[in-house]
């Protein structure tokens, strides 16, 4: 029976290797394949690339290498989505997937959980602190918190739980990035600035009001954290239904940032009235400070888009708006949100006990440990 499995890790790549083994594999790939030279895999030699097309002879460009008499190799695009149809095609003739072991044996469901987390781990910062988690740090912080529990010492127990609380929202971000969206005016100069902050042309740019009409996300890193930079239909009411839903698209993406950069023009004199959701923070930009005389009001941070002023320190201000503190190295932090839910539910439990009485014990405490042991029982 022949079985496939992607070698190489999940990510953006241009090429991924699919690998097809045991008995039927040649056969299975041979079903698939569309090699140029219009043979049988069976009869081509062994390690030598072999260029195809996948599905048909119109279909995507694939290399295949057999690698022996039960062992094919697919080098295909490395997207998700061709990686998928590869896998699934193989699959529907008769080859059985089989589950990435990314983890090592015995590993506890919390690190186990870390290490498939790392295989999706944006930056090499990202990595670092899944690392510590896959090496069992949020798991001996549970215990370490479990144990004082058991002594009776629910503060202890507590803190040490606020402690690990203390990275919820860094630790949320780690695997999906921190969204920051550029909202304003029309024509402010958002795409501009969102250009000037990748360092590339990904949005974009003309002189006419209402030029971006959707929401553009582009992903980058700022200092070592995922940020996704989301560039937004400049907000203004209008009668052109493709525009309008752009801005109606735009709030929701307000809804649901991080963080706002509120864009307006220093010329146009006061900054322009954008709802911040409750509870989202928010930078007030000047843009386009190279066009006019005037001095950039205080609490707001002047750019420009022509000359690069100001660029930077938005690129600094966004991040300690977004990062105000990093983990220490080794430090637990809980990666996935039931394991922050779960460890914020065991602190109610306890502060709940405590309100009853000067003794912190009782149910509240009983709650907190069962909770904390499902915890370590499952990977949150
Ligand atoms: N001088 C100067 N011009 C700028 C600056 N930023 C943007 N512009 C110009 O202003 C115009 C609008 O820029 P965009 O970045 O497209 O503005 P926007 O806010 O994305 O506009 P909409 O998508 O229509 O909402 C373009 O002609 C840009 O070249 C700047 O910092 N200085
Ligand atoms: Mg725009």
């Amino acid at each position: 029976m022949a079985t496939v499995r992607v070698l190489t890790p999940r990510g953006r790549a241009a090429i991924a290797v699919v690998e097809v083994r045991g008995a039927g594999a040649l056969a299975c790939v041979d079903r698939c394949f569309f090699g140029a030279a219009g043979k049988p895999l069976g009869e081509r030699p062994s390690n030598q690339p072999l260029f195809g097309r996948w599905l048909g002879e119109k279909g995507e460009e694939v290399v295949v290498a057999v690698r022996g008499r039960e062992r094919v190799e697919v080098h295909c695009h490395g997207g998700d989505a061709a990686v998928g149809a590869v896998v699934a095609s193989l699959a529907e003739r008769g080859a059985t997937r089989l589950e990435d072991e990314v983890e090592p044996a015995g590993v506890s469901p919390m690190a186990a959980a870390a290490w498939r987390a790392l295989r999706s781990a944006p930056t090499e910062r990202v990595a670092g602190v899944l690392l510590d988690q896959a090496n069992g740090a949020l798991d001996h912080a549970v215990e370490a918190a479990l144990n004082r529990l058991r002594g009776g010492d629910a503060h202890g127990a507590r803190d040490m739980l606020l402690g690990v609380l203390r990275w919820e929202r860094l630790g949320g971000r780690l695997i999906s990035p921190w969204r920051v969206v550029l909202a304003g005016p029309p024509n402010a100069g958002k795409s501009s600035l969102v250009n000037a902050l990748v360092g590339y042309e990904r949005a974009i740019v003309y002189d006419t009001p209402g030029t971006t009409r959707d929401v553009v996300a582009v992903r980058t890193a700022l200092d070592g954290w995922p940020v996704e930079l989301s560039d937004t239909a400049g907000l203004r009411v209008s009668s052109d239904p493709l525009e309008a839903a752009g801005i109606e698209r735009a709030r929701a993406a307000l809804a649901g940032a991080d963080l706002i950069v509120a864009v307006t023009p220093l010329a146009e004199g006061d900054a322009a009235p954008i709802e911040s959701p409750a509870g989202v923070k928010r930078i007030d930009v000047r843009s386009k400070v190279d066009l006019a005389d005037l001095p950039t009001p205080a609490g707001a941070i002047g750019t420009s888009s022509v000359d690069g002023r100001g660029i930077e320190a938005l690129l600094a201000a966004i991040t300690s708006s977004l990062v105000d503190a990093s983990p220490e190295p080794g430090a637990a932090v809980p990666f996935l949100p039931r394991q922050a839910a779960t460890l914020r539910e065991a602190c109610d439990a306890i502060e709940g006990a405590a309100i009853e009485g000067d003794v912190i014990e009782g149910d509240g405490a009983h709650r907190a440990e069962a909770l904390l042991t499902a915890l370590l029982a499952t990977a949150g």
